[in-house]
């Protein structure tokens, strides 16, 4: 099931009526009504793999604002579109603040080959192919995580982003939501129920049911969206700079910020990410390693070289970068992917032989 969601028709008379006052509320809240932010230009280059088109960003943006203006880009006639029952602002804004995460309510145990949270990069690792399962190489894969047994996946790109329920064996797409064309998906999480969805340069996080889908509300954030996990208590998020941000899980305010750093040197275009317990793995831009940074401290502590997939893959032709992590921490192994990959990798990642 496929469906289009436009956030500007997202209710009628009503919904704008709720809208203005949540307008008006969110400012103690921190929560927008689903409307569209200011929407940059879109640069392709970052779907298009160029490296020098993509700045890295700091996160001390301008002011978090509510949207201003609304994209003028047209949904396809032909693609079904999205209507809340309710309004999507008000049911975003009470999550239960005692919740714990799902995602990590069953956080793995240390795996054999585990650092110590505060060590120095300790050596490169390298990923042990134990299966190879389907996925669709039309998704250009910018967030990916598993939850209930399903993948959760984000894609990105102008026109084609969107949010996935995906099979986690056969890679069928059970369920999805198109972006509005004026959005570019990129990372997501699931936390209590919740599809947390980022977006490049819109400043707009989407809040979905993580059940069925249906739109629940939107953050809004300051610089660009580009990867995202959450551990117990905060969400951890990156936006292509060496610097991570923690936010709050339920406000999604920020609450503190880390500078990811190796042997004293920044670590910059960290995209996709995975919280595993205190850890956070996060593919490196244009590149075929993950760094595994430990969340306090912001020390890389170690290094995995990926690279070995790419043989692996039934088919180069046409493919972007690695991106995309997910655990599983009752198999006890992780999922890696890439834009446009034909396959999803189940893989153990131990120490280099
Ligand atoms: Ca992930």
């Amino acid at each position: 099931m496929t469906r289009r969601f436009d956030p500007r028709r997202a209710g009628g008379a009503g919904y704008i009526v709720a809208a203005l006052a949540l307008v008006f509320l969110s400012g103690c809240a921190g929560i927008s009504p689903p409307e569209p932010p200011v929407t940059a230009e879109p640069e392709q280059g970052r779907a298009d793999s160029e490296p020098t088109s993509v700045a890295s960003t700091s996160t001390t943006g301008p002011p978090e604002t509510g949207p201003v203006s609304v994209p003028e880009a047209e949904p396809e006639a032909d693609s079904k579109r999205v209507t809340p029952s309710t309004s999507a602002a008000t049911t975003a804004v009470a999550p239960d603040a005692s919740t714990i995460p799902t995602t990590t309510e069953a956080a793995a145990p240390p795996e054999p080959g585990d650092h110590p949270a505060t060590a120095e990069p300790s050596g490169t690792r390298e990923v042990l192919v134990l299966d190879a399962l389907p996925h669709d190489p039309a998704a250009f894969t910018q967030g990916l995580v598993l939850h209930g047994g399903v993948f959760y996946e984000s894609t990105g790109r102008y026109g084609a982003s969107s949010v996935r329920i995906v099979d986690r064996e056969t890679g069928e797409v059970l369920s999805s939501v198109i972006l509005d064309d004026g959005f570019f998906g990129e990372g997501l999480e699931v936390v209590d129920g919740r599809v947390v969805q980022l977006t490049w340069k819109e400043q707009t996080a989407f809040i979905w049911d993580a059940a069925t889908l249906e739109p629940l509300g939107t953050y809004t954030y300051s610089g660009e969206g580009w990867g995202l996990c959450a551990m117990e208590d905060r969400f951890v998020m990156s936006d292509g700079s060496s610097t991570l941000t923690f936010r709050d899980l339920d406000s999604f305010q920020v609450v503190g910020t880390v500078e990811v750093v190796s042997s004293g040197q920044p670590v910059d275009k960290l995209n996709e990410l995975e919280c595993v317990g205190e850890l956070v793995y996060a593919n490196v831009w244009f590149t075929d390693e993950i760094v595994v940074i430990a969340a306090d401290s912001g020390k890389v502590v170690a290094r995995v070289d990926a690279s070995s997939l790419r043989g692996e893959l039934s088919s180069i032709e046409g493919i972007d970068v690695l991106n995309g992590i997910a655990h599983d921490p009752d198999r006890r192994v992780f999922y890696l992917t890439g834009k446009l990959w034909p396959e999803i990798f189940e893989v153990r990642i131990d120490r280099a032989a």
